[in-house]
């Protein structure tokens, strides 16, 4: 294992060698484990961070869901650093939270947009003309619903069901599988657009507390703000993007029962897109650490 840099965007061996360098490097705070494969047979990593203290509350993270949003990953990647290079300085919600991250979700995309097709979306389900399922819209809460297709050749093609690709299903099973783990939030990291995005995802409707996951979403603007970011929209993600079935952000609020859930569509707004030169990552990653600290304070109070 070794470790990263934040000025580069680094592919998916190297992510998974820094994972390997933490467990080794901090045997007492992190541990490594493999919840499953991905279409092509890639390790699906996830990351646990944890004091150990028994009454943690539990937060999930992922990044990289989609291929080409490689924020994302590199995202996720620096928060984990912060916390586990820096943990006893760390806010007392952030060491008393048992986190499960995940950096890259979709390791079969996320190459193929290194080497293949720098705008690659979706998982490597397939091949041909028509190969991949949208992951974003595989999850299986309200699966197959508006702005979801069924059609392989397209960019939102949820799949043949709910969870028949073995990256969300790896999800699923392990959260599922974890029922020890006092699930309080469930972050979900995407770009562009700059948006602070809660459930519903599938259609224009809110659950019955939106105004906690409202309340908690403004304190994550202002968190970014604070820390010299630019404005994050916040909302509902159907009424605020577009309706989307599939979400992962949907099927932990609404299956897994995740008090809050949130997918954070960062940086930037339209200048660079998907391509977001590297000198972006940290500026990006330091306002979305600030946003996973208002997180894990809200998941202690919850
Ligand atoms: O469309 C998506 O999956 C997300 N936007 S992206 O540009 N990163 O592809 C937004 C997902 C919001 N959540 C739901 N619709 N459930
Ligand atoms: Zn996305």
């Amino acid at each position: 294992g070794h470790r990263l840099t934040w000025q580069a965007y680094h592919r998916y061996s190297d992510i998974e060698g820094y994972l390997d360098y933490l467990a080794q490097t901090y045997p007492d705070l992190c541990t490594v484990q493999t919840i499953g494969s991905s279409v092509q047979g890639k390790a699906i990593r996830v990351l646990k961070i944890s004091n150990g203290n028994p009454g943690n509350k539990a937060i999930w993270m992922d990044g990289g869901i989609h291929a080409r949003e490689w924020i994302s990953p590199a995202t996720v990647t620096f928060i984990i650093n912060q916390f586990v290079s820096n943990f006893e300085s760390e806010p007392a919600a952030v060491q008393n939270t048992d986190w499960y991250i995940t950096p890259v979700l979709n390791p079969d995309g996320y190459e193929y947009s290194h080497t293949r097709d720098r705008l690659w979306r979706k998982n490597r389900k397939g091949g041909g003309q028509c190969a991949g399922v949208d992951l974003n819209r595989n999850f299986g809460y309200r699966w197959g619903g508006r702005g979801a297709s069924k059609n392989p050749c397209t960019e939102t093609y949820g799949g043949s069901g709910p969870f028949s690709e073995p990256e969300t299903s790896a999800v699923r099973n392990f959260i599922q599988g974890n029922s020890a783990a006092n699930w309080k939030a469930y972050i979900s990291f995407h770009s562009y657009g700059q948006y602070v995005l809660y459930p519903w995802g599938y259609d224009r409707v809110v659950p019955p507390d939106y105004k906690d996951l409202e309340s908690v979403g403004r304190k994550i603007a202002s968190a970014i703000r604070s820390v010299g970011g630019p404005h994050y929209t916040v909302g509902p993600a159907a009424n605020t993007l577009y309706p989307a079935s599939g979400g992962s952000d949907d099927w932990a609020k609404g299956m897994a029962k995740f008090k809050y859930s949130y997918t954070i569509e960062l940086r930037d707004n339209g200048r660079y897109g998907f391509v977001l030169p590297a000198a972006y990552i940290q500026p990006t990653a330091t306002e979305a650490l600030a946003a996973v600290r208002v997180v894990a304070e809200a998941a202690a109070a919850a």
